[in-house]
């Protein structure tokens, strides 16, 4: 092969490496969105102060680049020499010394003022605009040391961002007390615009991490710990962001986006959210009780068939009955939902004997046990106590099971 031809194919494919390159981050926009300073959009002040500070500091260092290096290539030009010539040994300057230490600390002071200012705007979320979304005053989900981030005036939608192995999950927060009936959705959150939407950032299994380029930073989700950020959107459209914390194999498909959307349309899709979730919840518990009923007539026909039952052996035991159950007529133990300090209880999933026995009657107790659906307790939902106790225990259980009640709270 002649010499002059072998470089040929090296360049070649040189250049068509960068062809390549190229052509792949074309339609990669988001490769090069941010490539200067970090995004804003939509109009959120927190994200837009980010930048505004970032292109301030990077014009500061630009200024101080071009200054030195022009400079330099300046002495340089100016005073070069032949071959051959000695250099003028010259050393000290006290004027131009002291010029550059008080002009670097005079550059880093303006720094750090210009960013305490801007910090405000950052940090701290603004109210919501007049034509934004009427938002309840402090309702937030929060748990832990740090405070949530909410507007002077408190109002805010708060929901809860919840990162689990390998989706986002949003709830938002409303004014009772029950978490279980609230309105969720996974993977895109909507928001109503030039409303403050504060976030909750929490993780269910292992570390995530909350990030929305235009929105604003990155915040962490960590197991057993939330974070606090916020937003304000003033433009309609959907802002599209990622887990940024390897979390597992499925990382990469871990993807979020916020759709803004006026409040009046918010309201809708809201509206629309909680419907379904309320219709599915009724929807689970008719299957239940149909399941129930039938074990119910199963067991029966069974014990049809076995004769009569055998009478007890020993008299009915309350305690045994509040802390273990009767698991052959599928009577649920109460203690396992309810706390009792008598029985050594304290499950949270129905309201705390304790307090709210404290006072009825032994009547009160027994119709509120055979039929929990009548009144539903403050701040817990219906149909999550079982309403079998009529059929699974029988009369002399359940006087045992109220006499023990009753004493262990009012008792004497
Ligand atoms: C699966 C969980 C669960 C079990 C098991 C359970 N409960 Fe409940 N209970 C609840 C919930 C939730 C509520 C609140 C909602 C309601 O009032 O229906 C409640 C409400 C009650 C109330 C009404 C309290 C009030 O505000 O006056 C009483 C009394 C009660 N339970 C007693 C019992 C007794 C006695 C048992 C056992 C025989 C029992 N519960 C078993 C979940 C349970
Ligand atoms: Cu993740």
């Amino acid at each position: 092969m002649p010499a002059s031809t072998t470089p040929r194919p090296v360049k070649n494919s040189i250049l068509f490496g960068i062809v390549l390159v190229a052509a792949l981050l074309i339609p990669a926009s988001a490769a090069l969105a941010g490539i200067v300073a970090p995004e804003a959009g939509g109009g959120t002040p927190n994200a837009e102060g980010i930048r505004s500070l970032y292109l301030l500091i990077f014009g500061f260092g630009c200024v101080v680049f071009a200054g030195v290096g022009g400079l330099l290539i300046w002495t340089i030009v100016r005073y070069r020499s032949s071959k051959g010539a000695v250099a003028v040994q010259v050393h000290g300057n006290n004027r131009l010394e002291i010029g550059w230490t008080v002009g670097a600390a005079l550059l880093l002071v303006l720094i750090s003022v210009v960013t305490f200012v801007k910090l405000d705007q950052i940090k701290n979320p603004p109210n919501s605009s007049a034509n934004g979304l009427s938002t309840p005053k402090n309702v937030s989900f929060s748990s832990g040391p740090a405070k949530p981030a909410l507007p002077p005036n408190g109002r805010s939608l708060n929901i809860d961002v919840n990162g689990q192995q390998y989706v986002w999950r949003y709830t938002y927060a409303d004014t009772d007390t029950n978490n279980l009936n609230n309105v969720f959705s996974y993977g895109q959150m909507v928001v109503p615009t030039n409303t403050t939407v504060s976030l909750s950032i929490r993780a269910l299994d292992v570390q995530h991490s909350w990030w929305i380029p235009e929105l604003g930073g990155k915040f962490d989700a960590v197991p057993g710990y939330t974070n606090y950020t916020w937003f304000k959107i003033s433009e309609p459209g959907i802002y599209n962001g990622q887990c940024a914390e390897l979390c597992g194999r499925g990382h990469a498909t871990m993807i979020a986006s916020v759709k803004a959307v006026s409040p009046a349309e918010f309201e809708q899709w809201y509206a629309a959210q909680k419907a379904a979730i309320l219709a599915a919840e009724k929807e689970v518990a008719a299957t239940r009780n149909a399941q129930v009923a039938k074990d119910e007539q199963a067991l029966k026909d069974a014990q049809k068939e076995a004769g009569p039952p055998a009478a007890p052996a020993e008299p009915a035991d309350g305690e045994k009955i509040f802390v273990a159950g009767v698991p052959a007529t599928g009577a649920l133990a109460c203690g396992s939902c309810h706390a009792l300090k008598q029985a050594g209880t304290n499950a949270a999933v129905g309201p705390n004997l304790d307090v709210v026995l404290k006072g009825q009657s032994a009547a009160m107790i027994k119709a509120s046990t055979l039929s929990p659906n009548k009144l539903i307790s403050k701040g817990f939902a219906a149909n999550i106590m079982p309403a079998n106790y009529a059929t699974s225990l029988t009369e002399a259980q359940l006087d045992a099971l109220v006499q023990y009640l009753d004493e262990a709270v009012n008792g004497k």
